[in-house]
C-alpha cells in the first residue's frame, strides 16, 4: 500500500525537481551505495542534472559499482542552495547523512524525500518510503522503479542487487524473504552481473586485516547467563596493524554473527581517543538488537544494530569494555529485550 501511495509521488517531486541530490549515508555500505547509484544511473540516463553526496569514500572494492566516480565527498563541493529537491539513501535518521543539521536548517526550501528500511526511521522527510520489512533499501528501489514503469538496465540491476546481497548477508539472515529472492532473480533476468558482486565483496581480505582478526578472536568472550558472545578492537590493534576503525572492522560482526547456538555478538571498536563503537548482530528471531543498541541512543536493525558511546560519559573508574558490557547485562536482567 505504502508504495502505490508514495512511489508516484516521489517520481512527481524528481520529474517537477531541476537540480537534485542524492545522498547515502555515512561509513557508505553495499545497500546506501547500490540503491542512491541506480537512481544515478536512472537519472544520467534521462538528462537529468544532479549531484551525488557521501561524507565518507566509499571502500574500493565498491568500484565495480557504475557511477561511484561521480560521488562527491568533500562537503565544501555541495552547495545546498543549488538544490531543490534531497533524496536520502538507507538512512534511518538525517544525522546519518553528516549534514543533517545544514538539511534541517532548509527544509522550508527544500524538499526532503527519505528512502528507507531501519526500523528505528523516524519519518524525517517531506515524503517518507519507509517499508522496515524489506531486505534492504535497493529492495524498495526496485519496487519504486517498477510501479513507476521504469525499466532496469544491468548497471541498475547489478547496484540494486549489491544491496539485497549485502544486506541480506548473501541471502542469509531474516530479511532473505520470497518476495526478495524473486526480486533478485528478476535483476538476473536484467542483466545484473553477480560474478562482479560476489567477487568483489566476497574476497577482498588482505592478510594484515586476517591477522588482526586473528588476534580480536583470540578475545571472544562468552556471557553464560544471557548466551552472547562478545570482543574488542582496541585502539592498539589499528595502532599496530596500521588499519582504520573501519577497515579493520568491516565484516567481522557478520563473521562472528555464524556462530552456533548463540543469541546476539557484540564488537566494541575503539574508533579514537573519544568514541566506543558498538556493534550488535543475532539470527534469532527472538532477539531484537535494536532494543539493546538504543540503550545507548543507537538504532538500526533487529538482527543488526549500532551504537556510539562518548568515552567521556564514562566516568567510574572502570575498564570502557567492562562499562558497556555490565550496561547490556544490566538491561538484559530487566528483560527490555
Ligand atoms: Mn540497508
Amino acid at each position: 500500500m505504502i508504495y502505490r501511495q508514495t512511489a508516484p509521488k516521489i517520481m512527481n517531486a524528481i520529474q517537477n525537481a531541476n537540480h537534485p541530490l542524492l545522498i547515502s549515508h555515512e561509513k557508505p555500505d553495499g545497500d546506501t551505495l547500490g540503491a542512491s547509484l541506480a537512481l544515478a544511473h536512472y537519472f544520467h540516463k534521462n538528462n537529468k542534472p544532479h549531484k551525488h553526496f557521501c561524507i565518507d569514500t566509499p571502500p574500493d572494492y565498491f568500484n565495480y559499482l557504475p557511477k561511484i566516480e561521480k560521488i562527491i565527498t568533500d562537503y565544501k563541493q555541495i552547495n545546498l542552495a543549488d538544490h531543490d529537491l534531497v533524496i536520502i539513501i538507507d538512512c534511518g535518521n538525517i544525522q546519518r547523512t553528516g549534514i543533517g543539521q545544514d538539511l534541517l536548517g532548509q527544509k522550508d526550501r527544500l524538499k526532503i524525500i527519505n528512502i528507507d528500511h531501519h526500523q528505528t526511521n523516524d519519518h524525517y522527510g517531506h515524503l517518507n518510503l519507509v517499508v522496515p520489512n524489506a531486505s534492504s533499501t535497493c529492495e524498495i528501489l526496485y519496487k519504486f522503479f517498477a510501479i513507476n514503469k521504469i525499466e532496469l538496465d544491468k548497471y541498475m540491476a547489478t547496484s540494486l542487487l549489491t544491496g539485497i546481497i549485502t544486506d541480506t548477508m548473501n541471502f542469509t539472515n531474516a530479511g532473505t524473504t520470497q518476495d526478495c529472492m524473486e526480486i533478485a532473480s528478476k535483476l538476473l533476468t536484467n542483466g545484473a552481473r553477480t560474478n562482479q558482486i560476489i567477487g568483489s565483496l566476497n574476497q577482498n581480505k588482505n592478510l594484515l586485516g586476517l591477522k588482526l582478526w586473528g588476534k580480536v578472536f583470540s578475545r571472544l568472550e562468552y556471557n553464560q547467563e544471557f548466551n552472547f558472545v562478545y570482543t574488542v578492537i582496541a585502539q592498539a590493534d589499528l595502532i599496530e596493524y596500521q588499519m582504520t576503525a573501519d577497515e579493520a572492522s568491516d565484516g567481522l560482526s557478520n563473521f562472528l554473527s555464524t556462530l552456533e547456538d548463540i543469541d546476539f555478538i557484540a564488537v566494541l571498536t575503539e574508533r579514537d581517543q573519544d568514541t566506543i563503537k558498538g556493534s550488535l548482530r543475532t539470527t534469532k528471531d527472538s532477539v531484537d538488537v535494536s532494543q539493546i543498541a538504543s540503550l545507548f541512543n543507537g538504532g538500526g536493525h533487529k538482527k543488526a544494530s549500532g551504537f556510539k558511546v562518548a568515552r567521556n560519559m564514562i566516568t567510574e573508574e572502570i575498564d570502557w569494555k567492562n562499562y558497556i558490557i555490565n550496561a547490556i547485562i544490566t538491561k538484559l536482567k530487566k528483560s527490555e529485550v
